[in-house]
């Protein structure tokens, strides 16, 4: 289904003429809600940072012909195909991007590596522990020619995040002692939300570990600047059978619901405690059943100099402590991150007029194409990406012993 000259081509490559830089032609494979955030992403880095090379959104895939062509259209994709294989197969594809659910990762991305591909994948990096090491050793291979390879953990890339990462690396917080992260969604609250691919292990790999969980556990070990050793976990699935979809359904949007029921083999929160190599704490909850909770991630690490909190739904701001204050005036205090000197804002806009969630999708853009043009490998690395996937396995392990302490395997 290549087509040679699709809405969006010539403007893609207006674009990338335009900017001097060369092209940087991506191939999308989805097109879901994952899909047009990364859409946003590519569409958006070129024209807000100046970029070693022009991202073009060169094909995007999925195995509908019709809603793959729409969410070209849509998004700005220059031609669509339906077999990934074939997107992969094109010379004119320098990057391949992948949207899709878990189970197909880790061939999709072996393939695109073994094409001469970069590769970019959304998180978990992949359903299983096994899968997430060939990936990280393919990627490992590839390297040697100049390929880069990431992992999606997007929430790395705004600007308080950000920040926060450079504190903590600063000192500012001094020895760290405790990170408590929670991940908060309520979209399964009702028992008659369908069965989606997200509630099946053999499509999503796991529930709301490796959904929310991911992201925590990548954010909390980004931030600390170290990695877990350990967990001991509990998990639960509150609702176990639930009505197979009646149509299309997308892994969040509720379509209508089938008489017909089937079995949830995935957990629906999972909540757990961790030890990192510097001796420091962490506990994390992830769960979809958090009435009226939307999309709330929140972050605080203690040190013994200071503290930082980050909350997702207040993404332009980070509460800083600083202990060493004498008493009298000593206390939380917000820092608006909205200046020029803060990690990515130099390119956006005047202090004071914040970003939100789809700007992280641009920042992991931007930070992938500088990455490619400099043949260096970009963090989250797959192996990275395979560090959370043993977390999530050992959360798993802890919850099937009844909480025992289960080390991370390295
Ligand atoms: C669904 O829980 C979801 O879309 C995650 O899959 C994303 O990674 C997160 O950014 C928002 O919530």
């Amino acid at each position: 289904m290549g087509q040679p000259q699709q809405p969006g081509q010539a403007e893609a490559e207006a674009g990338a003429a335009g900017s001097g830089a060369p092209p940087l032609r991506v191939g999308m494979v989805g097109y879901a809600f994952m899909g047009a955030a990364h859409s946003q992403g590519w569409r958006t880095a070129g024209r807000v940072f100046d970029l070693p090379r022009t991202p073009v959104l060169a094909a995007i895939c999925g195995r509908d012909a019709g809603a793959v062509r729409a969410a070209a259209d849509r998004h700005g994709w220059a031609s669509a195909e339906t077999d990934w294989r074939t997107l992969i197969a094109r010379d004119d594809i320098d990057l391949v991007d992948i949207c899709t659910p878990g189970d197909s990762h880790a061939e999709i991305a072996l393939a695109a590596l073994a094409a001469g591909k970069h590769v970019l994948c959304e998180k978990p990096l992949a359903n299983t522990v096994e899968e997430a090491e060939a990936m990280a050793a393919a990627a490992a291979r590839a390297q040697a020619d100049g390929q880069v390879a990431m992992v999606g953990f997007n929430y790395r890339r705004l600007p308080a995040t950000a920040l926060a990462r450079d504190m903590v690396a600063e000192g500012r917080l001094g020895r760290l002692r405790h990170v408590r992260v929670t991940y908060l969604q309520d979209w399964l609250v009702d028992p008659q939300f369908p069965l989606t691919w997200r509630l099946r292990r053999e499509s999503a790999g796991s529930g709301s570990l490796g959904d929310l969980g991911a992201h925590i556990v990548d954010l909390a070990q980004h931030l600390a600047g170290e990695w877990l050793t350990g967990v001991s976990a509990m998990t639960e699935t509150f609702v176990r059978e639930r009505p197979l979809p009646g149509g299309a359904a997308s892994g969040l949007s509720a379509v209508e619901a089938d008489e017909a029921t089937g079995a949830v083999t995935v957990d629906d929160a999972a909540l757990f405690t961790g030890r990192f190599a510097s001796g420091a704490l962490a506990s994390f909850e992830a769960t979809r059943y958090a009435t009226g909770r939307k999309n709330a991630l929140r972050i605080e690490l203690n040190g013994e100099h200071g503290s930082l909190a980050f909350d997702l739904e207040r993404l332009n701001e980070l509460e800083y402590h600083d202990g060493r204050e004498p008493g009298t005036h000593a206390g939380f205090r917000r820092i608006l991150v909205t200046e020029p000197d803060h990690p990515y804002l130099d390119a956006w806009w005047p202090p004071g007029h914040g970003l939100g969630y789809e700007h992280s999708f641009v920042h992991q853009a931007r930070d992938l194409v500088h990455a490619v043009a400099e043949g260096r490998s970009p963090q989250p690395t797959f192996a990275d990406g395979l560090q959370v996937q043993r977390v999530l396995a050992a959360v798993e392990e802890s919850a099937e012993k009844n909480s025992v302490f289960t080390p991370i395997a390295v």
